[in-house]
């Protein structure tokens, strides 16, 4: 059996993965994919996926991609601790919450972080590199919102919702601990992991909104995801560009 993932730093959706295979306790080739140096747009790595993102898992040779499917994949495949609550109603609200972390939490993050960082990215590169970079892109989507980062195009509406969508997922998660320890039937569970790989970075980038006196369960939370021993491990995979988690 072979086992290969591809991930760039213990952060955003690699992290998501990482956590799932490490909570399994599954032996697995380690493929690290340096972003900054835009080797997932290299070919050899658009073989495996081309889209051009991490991570992307090979089992036996077929290729798996897409974080949150990859560890249903992974805790329906291998032996080790269930990582999906046993009831099915559970289990569906465990999706609701990874969902909301693809579709809300992290692209929110994601704009904000682009927002911020990609002008000066650009203008730090020779005259022509970044534009060569954004042509090396092969998601259209992907390459046009660089493009408008780059050029500070986001509308202030637009960066209004996204910080909004992050105060709304940071009042769901305090909310959803209430009385708990987990975010789903008190079971740790994907929806942990999911949100976790997003919320990790949270009080350092976006400390008015995740501190100990808004947020004291979410805090807690993150401690006691922090001290799970695959968590851990996860975390501890090699930062080669000290990447921080809430540029993702
Ligand atoms: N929907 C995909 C998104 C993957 C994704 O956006 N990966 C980021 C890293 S977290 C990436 O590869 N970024 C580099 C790029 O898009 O060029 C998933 O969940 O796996």
């Amino acid at each position: 059996m072979s086992i290969d993932l591809y991930h760039g730093e213990p952060a955003s959706n690699s992290l998501k993965v990482l956590q799932a295979i490490h909570e399994k306790g599954i032996s697995f080739n380690s493929h690290y994919i340096n972003l900054t140096k835009f080797e997932q747009n290299d070919a050899d790595y658009l073989k495996i996926n081309p889209a051009g993102q991490v991570p992307a898992l090979v089992h036996d040779g077929r290729v798996l991609t897409e974080s949150t499917v990859i560890n249903e994949y992974i805790d329906t495949v291998f032996d080790g601790p269930a990582l999906k609550p046993d009831d099915p109603y559970d289990q569906h609200l465990m999706r609701v919450w990874t969902k909301y972390v693809d579709e809300v939490f992290r692209p929110s993050l994601s704009f904000l972080a682009w927002h911020a960082l990609i002008p000066g990215l650009a203008k730090s590169l020779p005259e022509g590199a970044f534009e060569e970079r954004l042509a090396r892109i092969p998601l259209r989507e992907k390459r046009e919102k660089w493009a408008l980062a780059a050029s500070g195009g986001f509308t202030e509406r637009e960066l209004d919702g996204w910080r909004h969508n992050l105060a709304e997922v940071t009042d769901r998660v305090e909310a959803a601990l209430t009385g708990h320890d987990w975010l789903v039937a008190d079971q740790f569970s994907l929806a942990d992991i999911a949100v976790f790989a997003m919320a990790v970075g949270m009080p350092r980038g976006h400390a008015h909104l995740w501190n100990a006196e808004r947020t004291p369960r979410a805090m807690a939370w993150l401690e006691r995801m922090r001290a799970r021993p695959g968590v851990a491990a996860a975390l501890a995979m090699p930062n080669h560009t000290r990447f921080v988690p809430e540029e993702a």
